[in-house]
């Protein structure tokens, strides 16, 4: 995908998401110590701690930094999206949703620990990364600023945010999916997380309304880009599996952006996000808004 890097300053990109990725796991390790009953906060760790990419909360940290904030300030809020992610992927792969058996490249919550004590883990996780950002932000950040980065993560939760995209995912399952119906899937499932993550890093950081608009519109191209590249890596990494043209996606019951849209289409489709997303990063400091216009390219380019 085509991206114009003439107006931002050359940015050593994979080496701020390890040190940011570091950073976060540093934070997440400190947050769930092993203490009584060991087998449940063993559990929440096991998933916690399993190496994802961290793309929510670098996202978090960078956007706190483009308003202005010290990304100290977003520390909290950056792994309660990260344990609300995690949790969501450990309750994903239950038997009774996806049924998997690998996450991360580990055998997934339920299969190391048993399903009563992957739900349990899971349900740990989420309430704790309210807790965290309600006890763990520094009181240099307004208890309002709090407060509005709480409800915000509780609307990208709940009933109109990941569980409704994932209900819905689920009522359309062996049926014809129109791409309203996908994007509606994709919005709620994947990019209500990632708007959020940005959206927390803004209010924590001190944005202006004005300002938390612009990076929730960045938000929302990005979250969508995201499920737009998935689609794209299932077609072409199963086809370079299967050393075929089509690959398992477009040849599945599963609605995707290729089977919509043509692989094509689908990157077109890409590359319209990635601009739309860095058209709203003009409106701030092109210094600090780097590592977000580059967060926008890795997301558009990421090969796993
Ligand atoms: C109550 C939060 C909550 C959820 C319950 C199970 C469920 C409802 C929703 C499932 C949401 C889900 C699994 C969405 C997929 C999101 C996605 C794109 C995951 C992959 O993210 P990456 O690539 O993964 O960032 P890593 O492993 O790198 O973190």
């Amino acid at each position: 995908i085509p991206l114009k890097t003439t107006q931002f300053p050359v940015f050593k990109f994979d080496e701020y998401m390890s040190t940011k990725a570091k950073m976060v796991d540093k934070a997440l390790n400190e947050a769930v110590p092993v203490q009584y009953p060991k087998k449940i906060h063993r559990a929440m760790r096991y998933s916690l701690l399993a190496g994802g990419k961290r793309v929510r909360p670098v996202l978090c940290l960078a956007s706190c930094e483009l308003v202005g904030g010290d990304e100290s300030l977003a520390i909290p809020a950056a792994c309660a999206v990260e344990m609300i992610h995690t949790m969501s992927l450990i309750h994903d792969d239950l038997p009774c949703m996806d049924n998997d058996d690998l996450r991360r490249g580990k055998p997934t919550n339920h299969k190391a620990f048993g399903e009563e004590t992957a739900v349990l883990a899971g349900d740990a996780l989420l309430s704790l990364a309210f807790e965290h950002v309600a006890a763990k932000t520094t009181k240099v950040v307004s208890p309002e600023r709090v407060v509005r980065a709480i409800t915000e993560l509780g609307s990208a939760v709940g009933s109109l945010g990941l569980v409704a995209g994932q209900m819905v995912d689920i009522q359309s399952e062996g049926k014809e999916v129109t791409l309203r119906e996908l994007e509606y899937i994709h919005v709620h499932k994947t990019a209500k997380l990632l708007e959020a993550s940005v959206v927390c890093g803004a209010i924590i950081g001190g944005a202006g309304e004005g300002e938390v608009e612009r990076m929730r519109k960045y938000a929302r191209c990005i979250g969508l880009l995201f499920q737009v590249v998935d689609d794209i890596l299932d077609v072409t990494k199963s086809s370079e599996e299967l050393g075929k043209t089509a690959g398992k996606d477009l040849a599945s019951d599963k609605a995707t952006y290729p089977k919509l849209m043509g692989i094509e289409g689908a990157k077109n489709f890409a590359a319209e996000l990635v601009a739309q997303a860095v058209q709203e990063l003009a409106h701030f400091d092109v210094a600090r808004a780097a590592p977000l216009y580059y967060l926008a390219n890795y997301i558009a380019s990421r090969q796993t």
